[in-house]
C-alpha cells in the first residue's frame, strides 16, 4: 500500500483500488496510460451509481453462457485487468475452463512476463506461456496485434476488459465472438463487441463467476436459449438510459 486509507473514508473502496493500480504501476504491471484509462472508467462508474445494473447482469450471464458453449474460450488479460481482478479471473477461468492469455496494447515482453507471473501466483489456471507460438491479428500492426496461436489466435470466444477499441474490432472482424467489459458505453470497444458488459471489471468478473457456478449445470439447449434471447443493442440502449435517468434525477433534485 502506497498510502494508508482510513476505513472510515466515504470513498474507501475507490481509493484502495486507486492505490492498487499505483502499486501495480510502480511494479511495472500497469502502464501510465492505464492510470488515465482508470480515471475515465471511474467517472462512468460514478455516473452509473457504482453498481451492477440489470442490463450488465444480463450481458454477464449471456457472456458466461457463450463461454460455456464455446469450443475455445479465452480470457484476454492486460495490465489494468490483472492488477484489479487477478483472483476473480482465476475463479472464472477455473469454472469455465477458459484459457487465459496476457495480451497487451503497450506490449513489451518484460511486461508480459511480469503479468503472467502475477496471474500464476494468484492461482489462475489455463495460463498461456509468454513463450507460446505467436501470430498477428489481421489489421493490427505488430506488436499490438501479437497473440498466442493456441490462445486468442484460434479462439472462438474472447473476453476482454478495459480494452482499446481497435483490438476488439479486429477480433470481431476475424469472426470471433467478443464480450467486452467497459464502463463507457460510447467507446468503440462497447459499440463493436458482440456482448457489451457496462460494469466495473472487478464486479463484472465476480458476477460472471457466480453465473458460471449456476450455468455449468445447464444443458446446451438451455445455454443456447440464453444466448439467443440476448440483444446487445438493447443492452447499450439501457446503459444510455441509466446514465440519462441518473442525470435527470440529479438535475431535478440538485443531488445524485
Ligand atoms: O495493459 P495494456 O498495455 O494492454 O494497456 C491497457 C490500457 C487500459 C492502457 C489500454 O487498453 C487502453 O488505452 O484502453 P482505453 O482505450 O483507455 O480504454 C479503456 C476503457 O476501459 C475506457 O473506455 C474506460 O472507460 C474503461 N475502464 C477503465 N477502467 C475500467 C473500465 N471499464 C471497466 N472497469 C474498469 N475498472
Amino acid at each position: 500500500m502506497v498510502v494508508r486509507i482510513p476505513r472510515s473514508h466515504p470513498r474507501y473502496e475507490s481509493l484502495v483500488t486507486r492505490e492498487k493500480l499505483v502499486e501495480a504501476y510502480n511494479d511495472g504491471i500497469v502502464v501510465v496510460e492505464g492510470l488515465i484509462a482508470h480515471g475515465r472508467g471511474e467517472a462512468f462508474d460514478y455516473l452509473l451509481g457504482e453498481k451492477s445494473h440489470g442490463f450488465a447482469l444480463a450481458a454477464e450471464r449471456a457472456a458466461v453462457a457463450s463461454m460455456l458453449l464455446a469450443e475455445r474460450p479465452v480470457i484476454s488479460v492486460n495490465g489494468n485487468y490483472a492488477a484489479l481482478a487477478a483472483r476473480e479471473i482465476a475463479e472464472l477461468a477455473s469454472l469455465t475452463g477458459a484459457l487465459v492469455e496476457v495480451n497487451l496494447f503497450y506490449r513489451t515482453e518484460e511486461r508480459v512476463r511480469k503479468i503472467y507471473e502475477l496471474l500464476r501466483v494468484r492461482g489462475v489456471p489455463g495460463l498461456l506461456s509468454p513463450e507460446c507460438e505467436k501470430r498477428i491479428v489481421e489489421g493490427l500492426e505488430s506488436p499490438r496485434g501479437v497473440v498466442c496461436s493456441e490462445g486468442i489466435g484460434s479462439a472462438d470466444f474472447v473476453l476482454v476488459a478495459i480494452e482499446d477499441g481497435d483490438r476488439t474490432q479486429a477480433l470481431v472482424k476475424e469472426g470471433k465472438k467478443v464480450a467486452a467489459i467497459d464502463l463507457n458505453p460510447f467507446s468503440r470497444t462497447a459499440q463493436t463487441a458482440s456482448i457489451t458488459i457496462v460494469d466495473e471489471a472487478i464486479r463484472a468478473t465476480r458476477n460472471m463467476a457466480r453465473f458460471a457456478r449456476e450455468l455449468r449445470g445447464y444443458s446446451r439447449k438451455e445455454l443456447e436459449d440464453i444466448v439467443e434471447g440476448y440483444d446487445n443493442r438493447e443492452t447499450l440502449k439501457l446503459a444510455f438510459r441509466a446514465l440519462l435517468s441518473r442525470l435527470e434525477e440529479a438535475s431535478e433534485r440538485g443531488v445524485l
